[in-house]
């Protein structure tokens, strides 16, 4: 064995270590370039979904019914562009600097949500995916705080505080239409609908489709399986749902007492695969927006360099 094969194999050695001792892998201990490459992956996905979703809440910001409501969504909203500005840094500790990632999301070379390709046809769809969107998003992100990368890990914990807010806005929302007039809660109801199955679809394909989970539990960066998750999101939304007075769209849930879990009906995959495909709903609207949104604040990138570069200088 040469040294350089001896040294890899020692550095590995100490990496699976670390792991298994449910250690934190962090930006300068040597890693695995696929460890590298699935992390950068994933957390690219994940800070493109943060930003591409400010748009469907945004969309109601101007027509919020109340100040207070209004105010409310501006936050939520700006909390979003905060999660995307967290995740790009943390990606940066691997070695990817934030404009390639973008230019990769620009460029569709890198994915987003699938959620965020649905329209928000009214209101109440802000109260949807404030309960649903941002459920599922806990769900899935609370596991993620335990992720064996460090920076990823540590920018979980707070953005799933702040998405744990988010979610209770969004219930808090949808119980005020559910108990108002007849036609409040018929349009609680139908944003419900409409968001259900896309919300069950952002867990990702089911287990035996998935193509990282695998090895991404063996790695520690996932630490449950897709199906996992959204069955513990459905188990969490049936009483929530009763609770609001709002049904949830599949005649086939119910409570299973030999599993101990809701059983639901199956989940149309092929519509998943389009959206992924960028031929959902709104993809090409999400992108078009989000291109000329970089391009529009080309100018405060300008300025914002400028400003550190004179700054640096007046430090020196
Ligand atoms: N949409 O092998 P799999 C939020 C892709 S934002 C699109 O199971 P993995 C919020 C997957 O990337 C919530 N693509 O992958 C913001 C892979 O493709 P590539 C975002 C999906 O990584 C604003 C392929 O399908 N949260 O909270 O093991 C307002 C095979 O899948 C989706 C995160 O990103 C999808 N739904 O598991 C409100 C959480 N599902 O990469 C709320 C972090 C799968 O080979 N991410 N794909 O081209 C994760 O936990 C995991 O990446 C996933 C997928 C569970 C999503």
């Amino acid at each position: 064995m040469t040294t350089m094969a001896a040294d890899a194999g020692a550095y590995e050695a100490v990496f699976d270590a670390a792991l298994a001792a449910d250690e934190r892998i962090e930006p300068r201990d040597w890693m695995p370039d696929e460890y590298r490459a699935s992390l950068v992956r994933q957390m690219a996905q994940h800070a493109h979904s943060e930003i591409i979703g400010m748009q469907p809440e945004a969309n109601w910001i101007t027509r919020a019914p109340s100040l207070r409501r209004k105010a409310i969504l501006m936050a939520k909203v700006q909390d979003e562009a905060g999660h995307g500005l967290y995740l790009y840094s943390a990606a940066e500790t691997l070695g990817t600097s934030r404009d390639e990632l973008l230019d990769k999301l620009h460029s569709g070379r890198q994915k987003y949500s699938s959620i965020f390709n649905y329209p928000t046809l009214t209101w109440a769809d802000v109260g949807a995916i404030g309960w649903l969107v941002d459920g599922a998003a806990i769900t899935n992100q609370v596991p993620l705080c335990r992720c064996s990368y460090g920076p990823y890990a540590r920018a979980m914990v707070r953005i799933c505080k702040e998405e744990s807010f988010h979610q209770r806005q969004g219930y808090e929302l949808l119980l005020a239409l559910s108990r108002g007039t007849e036609a409040q809660h018929a349009m609680a109801q139908d944003a419900v609908d409409r968001w259900w199955w896309p919300s069950l679809m952002m867990f990702g394909p089911p287990d035996d489709a998935s193509a990282h989970s695998a090895r991404s539990m063996a790695w520690k960066i996932k630490r449950h399986s897709n199906d996992e998750l959204r069955q513990r999101f459905v188990d969490i939304c049936v009483p929530q749902a009763e609770s609001l007075g709002l049904t949830l769209p599949d005649p086939e849930l119910r409570w299973s007492e030999e599993r101990g879990h809701y059983d639901f009906g199956p989940i149309d995959w092929d519509e998943f695969r389009e959206v992924l495909r960028g031929n959902g709903p709104c993809n090409a609207q999400r992108i078009t927006q989000r291109r000329r949104a970089h391009e529009e604040g080309a100018w405060v990138r300008e300025a914002a360099a400028a400003y550190a570069a004179k700054h640096g200088e007046a430090q020196a």
